[in-house]
């Protein structure tokens, strides 16, 4: 197939690919939907993808992705910069030439008999100073559809690029999905990523973690701004003005839920209104007014399957309802539709998400835990206008959070914005299944970013701190604890919808509307300024949820202290005046 563009830089990259894989043929994705109908009727030949039934869940597909390919693989994904200390001592680091050349090696002839698509896209809207521009290579035609959603592809992004270099080069490979094979290779200083032997979303879809994090976090310190792992959602309350929140959690932790939360009837009524403009990455520049501006650089979303149902995320499921590839749900074979832990009554006849027959009573799992969706974000029905313009919305908070059974209240405060970077550098969580590994350990996770971060995450704090010194008008900086539990390990929050109690209290923090309690890790609500109307914890309940123990905040800067000695040295002085701080704070 002719190619659809006269950039040399772009030709170039092909080509060297060309030679490298040594495909059958090229075929250079423009846009046109008569290319999509072509690779989706081969996709349904070939089993990749099932059609689903079409008149409950129209142009929806079923992929099933391969038992050892379920998930990111953080131990096989790399930073590939000349130094190791610049990677730093939370990435894995390899040297470019030896990455390139034992990539090359698998590279080499891969694509023989197959078919290479050359896939140009845009994170973050065509024609706006936020917009990117990336190129990915790949042979698989389930990333090609997942890319159609996840961002913006065609022809028109390399009109956009005319003749520059500026692009971000992605080469990417089944290959022969072979796991002792497999890596994610990052290389900063090439703007290049190179994925081979996975067809997962979270290592294949370059777009998103890979370029929209990785690469994008070098991209941001050299040129001052930020790429973060963050949701992106408008709250607007009865006085008709909206404000915009951007929430770091690790994965899986309810991100996707809070980014598309239903107010509570009572604040519905009152006239609240929450609006989602991103659930997954934020990017966020400078303005003029000393404000920081946010956009969702993505095009859909790539949301976790089991336990969205419509009490825990209505408005997610409803955008799942067309246009929609699933990824290692369960098929119901009675209707031809999906189904997945958490969505109500199990189908009768049903096949998991390996393809094997089976039904709820065998005690197993149906979808893989970490199952997707992978759907537009148009779809959304509380999709923000602001998503269309791709102008950055101004950001009034920066919420941290993680999954904490203890300690940490359900929110506090920073104490500034220094407080806050060390309030992010410090995040914790119980791993979830969307990274491969044990489940239910308690990892620092700092700022959501941990397997995210492009270059040496000393050097990313620094890049806050300097940020904040650049703004006149600063966002103020939360932390929020939804999964604090009882004696018997259960939820004390409600959580959902609910969160919008603690959301209100961080708005009228943010417009000096409201007094708060200081204590010795921020500042934390008197818990008669969370309105608990219409749900069923007692104001008691809240006090406890509020409370902050000084014993274990001492347990907890120890914490600390063996987490930031990774660091060593090159951790900014100030996160270590912040942890002496709260030491001295805390201490009896
Ligand atoms: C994701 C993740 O898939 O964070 O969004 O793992
Ligand atoms: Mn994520």
């Amino acid at each position: 197939m002719k190619s659809i563009t006269m950039n040399t830089n772009v030709l170039k990259f092909v080509d060297q690919s060309v030679s490298l894989c040594k495909p059958d043929k090229v075929v250079w994705i423009d846009g046109s939907k008569e290319l999509y109908d072509s690779l989706l009727a081969e996709a349904l030949k070939t089993g990749e993808f099932i059609k689903l039934n079409q008149e409950l869940l129209p142009d929806c597909y079923l992929h099933r992705s391969a038992v050892n390919d379920v998930a990111r693989v953080e131990g096989r994904t790399f930073i590939c910069c000349e130094q190791k200390d610049d990677a730093g001592p939370t990435n894995n680091w390899m040297a470019p030439a030896e990455a390139y050349s034992k990539l090359e090696g698998i590279f080499d002839g891969c694509m023989k008999g197959r078919t290479m698509y050359v896939i140009p896209y845009s994170m973050g809207k065509v024609g706006t100073p936020f917009a990117k521009i990336g190129i990915e290579i790949t042979d698989s035609i389930y990333v090609v559809l997942s890319m159609r959603i996840m961002t913006r592809v065609g022809k028109e992004i390399l009109d956009s690029l005319g003749d520059s270099n500026d692009f971000v080069r992605g080469l990417h490979s089944k290959a022969e999905l072979d796991e002792e094979k497999r890596y994610i290779c990052h290389f900063p200083q090439d703007n290049a990523i190179w994925s081979v032997n996975s067809g997962y979303g979270g290592n294949v879809l370059l777009g998103k973690k890979c370029f929209a994090l990785r690469i994008a976090s070098c991209l941001a310190r050299d040129e001052g701004w930020l790429a973060e792992h963050m949701l992106i959602l408008g709250v607007t309350k009865p006085d008709g003005k909206t404000r915009y929140i951007c929430a770091a959690f690790p994965s899986a932790c309810g991100k996707t839920n809070l980014a598309m939360l239903i107010p509570p009837e009572g604040y519905r009524r009152k006239g609240y209104k929450i609006e989602t403009v991103g659930d997954d990455i934020a990017w966020i520049r400078p303005g003029k007014d000393g404000s920081l501006y946010a956009v969702n650089p993505e095009n859909g979303f790539f949301g976790v399957a089991p336990g969205t149902n419509s009490k825990s995320n209505p408005n997610a499921l409803a955008t799942t309802k067309k246009d929609t590839i699933f990824t290692n749900v369960v098929l119901n074979t009675d209707d031809n539709t999906v189904w997945w832990e958490g969505l109500g009554e199990a189908p009768k006849h049903a096949v998991n998400w390996k393809g094997q027959p089976w039904t709820a009573e065998s005690g197993e799992k149906g979808a893989h835990p970490n199952s997707r969706f992978t759907a537009p974000t148009v779809n959304c029905p509380c999709l923000s206008d602001k998503f269309a313009t791709g102008e950055g919305v101004k950001i009034s908070a920066f919420i941290f959070g993680g999954r904490r059974a203890k300690t940490v209240p359900l929110v506090y405060q920073s104490r500034s914005w220094q407080h806050g970077v060390f309030v992010g550098s410090v995040m914790a969580s119980e791993t979830t299944a969307a990274a491969t590994g044990a489940v239910g350990v308690l990892r620092r996770d700092p700022m959501a970013m941990l397997p995210f971060c492009g270059y040496n995450m000393s050097d990313y704090f620094r890049h806050w701190l300097d940020m904040g010194k650049k703004l006149t008008n600063a966002p103020k900086i939360f932390n929020v604890n939804w999964f604090r539990t009882d004696e018997n390990g259960k939820f004390i929050w409600p959580g959902f919808g609910d969160n919008l109690r603690v959301l209100d209290w961080i708005i009228d923090r943010c417009e000096d509307a409201i007094d708060a309690r200081e204590t010795a890790i921020g500042y934390v609500p008197y818990a008669k300024d969370i309105n608990l109307e219409g749900t069923d914890v007692s104001a008691e309940t809240l006090e406890g949820l509020l409370e902050v123990d000084k014993k274990q905040w001492q347990a907890e800067a120890e914490s600390i202290e063996e987490h930031y000695k990774k660091f060593g040295d090159r951790l900014p002085k100030e996160l270590r005046e912040e942890l002496a701080g709260l030491k001295d704070r805390v201490a009896d």
